[in-house]
């Protein structure tokens, strides 16, 4: 697969290339630190042992307390989106969801709202513009060899992206017919036990355990070996704690079976006691300590080749973190507990996006802490300073973070911009996932507003007064209080700025949804000239304009089309979670349904599920498109004076 790149990072890239003939001596590994980010899916604020409020957390993870006490703990850490895609998509442009419009997960799936919704959530597109620079292709700009081992999930693979090594392997998370028995054994093929044994040590277990081989830690040591006489930018992403909740450690199972009060095997069917206590959800928590646990051992244990007498870890920068807040609860699975924060994953309340975050690296003071506000946009400038990377001013100025450098070399004990002002607020926007949920944040100081779409009116909530705990828990509503009047008139006013400020697309007024007092435009007429390949749809005259249009490139339309509306929806919605499982497990996977489909080989796959601006016509009653050649089908996207967003039927492009 080759997917074309813009030239501009091409432009930069030779400029730095030719800078570097010019330089007299390569880079030192302290002048380019090696970087690693190990990103977890899905693990909450509460569930690791370093940040406990209120009830201890149960999981045992030592080699993130041994990480805290090596380096910082931020304990206002927050995701950029309380999803996976948005978060991880932020954090490998350093823009924020917002401004890069891609807001959740639904990648390249349309979702005509439900009839009882007045508002439908924006079209996202298949997968991350390939324009963009990425943190990836900057640290490959500045001399580092860059490796992603795990999920992805922002569209086609990390190759296309600036990664020179990828295994997007699901490990030990692949999934099992029957999760109460077979677990891995010492001769088992794909996932032999460690001979070493390593943490938790029981009465059961006064030695430790055996883990089970997992292809992705491995494939992250392997990078570093291949890497290290090179600066690294190593991008490991655990598919754990995510559902689906099993373990292949049968001994750790146990363990935790036993620390709950449960018989091991478990019984078949859902986990359901409260809180913190499905053994599943435990031993994978353990499980990605583990993996963490490996991957320092690796550095701590290896010489760094471009620094005489220090090894590795002296060398090299870990940030630790979680893409999005715990998910809490699965159908009728109790996962965990992401308590006193409220909710957890796919709501902006602080369950969904408050997360745990360590740094540990060279300059940066053992065992501190940190509690100002942090995003994981910090990451890119963050990274581009420690290393002392440059990218193009353009590039520069697209940045959404913050550098937080100073903050771990421990020279301030607050987070400036460039020109030294203090950050005082951090947003997000959801516009996804109905009214409980649809929702845009501003957290400043003691208080978090929201902005809520369905009701149209904000919640304001004191999480802390004068930095000490009051509403962590998010119970009582400030908005209607007339003495927090001007806080909610300053944050409203900041959040909408914010989202104005990034183009944020709001969520739009539904067709399917009958109460409106008004209507949508009605789409009169559907054509395709097959010699132009030209398309073009009118709107009937009596009704509303088109204000603006869109073509989004499809597959199979003739199947599609025979079809019922709902079917179709089921239908594509299936396909996209199955190419992206298929992208994401680069093909090597044997569960994977879709194997062959490549990324990349389907016909025209990267056009396809990305939309296209279309002109409209003077009048706004019509639009023309030309689709391309090896584009099969196509339908419009249509937003009109009104503000309905709707979409056409699939069309042949035949
Ligand atoms: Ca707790
Ligand atoms: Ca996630
Ligand atoms: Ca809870």
């Amino acid at each position: 697969m080759f997917l074309k790149r813009p030239k501009h990072f091409l432009i930069f890239g030779t400029l730095a290339f030719v800078a570097c003939l010019f330089t007299l001596q390569p880079a030192t590994a302290d002048e380019q630190p090696n970087i690693v980010i190990f990103y977890v899916d899905d693990l909450g604020w509460q569930d690791i042992e370093v940040n406990d409020l209120d009830d201890p957390c149960p999981y045992e993870t030592p080699n993130l307390k041994k990480l805290a006490n090596a380096g910082m703990n931020f304990t206002q850490a927050y995701s950029p989106a309380p999803t996976c895609s948005p978060s991880r998509a932020g954090i490998i442009t350093g823009q924020h969801p917002a401004k890069i419009k891609l807001t959740h997960v639904d990648l390249g799936v349309v979702k005509p709202g439900r009839g009882t919704e007045r508002l439908v959530a924006p079209y996202l597109q298949s997968h991350l513009e390939l324009d963009v620079l990425t943190l990836a292709d900057a640290m490959k700009q500045n001399g580092y060899r860059t490796g992603h081992v795990g999920k992805w999930h922002v569209g086609l693979t990390s190759e296309s992206y600036g990664f020179d090594f990828v295994n997007q392997t699901r490990g030990i998370h692949r999934s099992v017919d029957d999760r109460t028995k077979n677990f891995a054994t010492a001769d088992d093929k794909k996932y032999p036990l460690s001979k070493e044994k390593y943490e938790p040590v029981s009465d059961k277990n006064p030695n430790g355990i055996s883990y089970p081989h997992d292809e992705l830690t491995e494939s992250a040591i392997q990078f570093m070996g291949e890497s290290k006489d090179k600066p690294f930018f190593l991008n490991v992403c655990h598919w754990m704690v995510h559902w689906p909740m099993l373990t292949r450690n049968g001994e750790l199972l146990e363990h935790y079976c036993d620390k709950f009060g449960q018989p091991f095997p478990p019984e078949k069917g859902d986990m359901k006691l409260p809180g913190q206590q499905n053994p599943y959800f435990a031993s994978m928590t353990t499980s990605v300590d583990w993996s963490l646990g490996r991957l320092v051992d690796y550095l701590e244990k290896t010489e760094d080749p471009r620094s005489t007498g220090k090894k590795l870890i002296e060398t090299t920068y870990i940030f630790f973190t979680s893409d999005n807040g715990g998910a809490e609860i699965r159908g009728k699975e109790i996962l965990s507990d992401n308590a006193p924060l409220k909710f957890g994953k796919k709501h902006p309340e602080e369950g969904g996006i408050r997360v745990p975050m360590i740094v540990a690296g060279p300059g940066i003071a053992k065992g501190s802490h940190f509690d100002g506000l942090v995003n994981q946009l910090d990451y890119f400038p963050t990274i581009l300073k420690l290393t002392q990377s440059k990218i193009a001013p353009e590039n520069m100025s697209e940045l959404s973070g913050l550098d937080i450098s100073p903050v771990l070399n421990g020279a301030v004990d607050h987070v400036t911009d460039a020109k030294g002002v203090e950050r005082k607020h951090l947003f997000w926007h959801f516009p996804h996932n109905g009214a409980d949920a649809m929702k845009s944040a501003i957290r400043q100081g003691d208080f978090k507003l929201y902005k809520r779409y369905f009701s149209d009116d904000y919640e304001l909530y004191r999480l802390y007064i004068d930095g000490k705990r009051l509403d962590l828990e998010e119970k009582n509503d400030l908005a209607n209080d007339e003495a927090y009047k001007t806080i909610v008139e300053i944050l409203a006013a900041k959040l909408n700025a914010e989202l104005k400020a990034n183009n944020a697309e709001m969520p739009y007024l539904n067709p399917a949804y009958k109460d409106h007092d008004k209507d949508p435009a009605t789409i009169a007429s559907l054509d395709f000239e097959s010699t132009q390949r030209q398309a073009k749809f009118s709107v009937d005259g009596g009704g509303t304009a088109i204000k603006e249009a869109y073509v989004i490139y499809q597959n199979e339309p003739d199947e599609l089309k025979k079809e019922s509306r709902s079917k179709v929806k089921m239908k594509e919605e299936r396909r996209a979670e199955r190419a992206a499982e298929s992208r994401n497990q680069n093909g090597k996977d044997p569960t994977s349904v879709n194997e062959g489909e490549q990324p990349g080989t389907a016909h025209g796959s990267e056009l396809t599920g990305m939309k296209q601006p279309v002109t409209v016509a003077a009048d706004g009653l019509s639009v023309t498109a030309n689709i391309p050649a090896e584009v099969a089908a196509y339908r419009f996207m249509l937003i009109d004076n009104n503000g309905f967003l709707q979409y056409s039927e699939v069309q042949t492009a035949k």
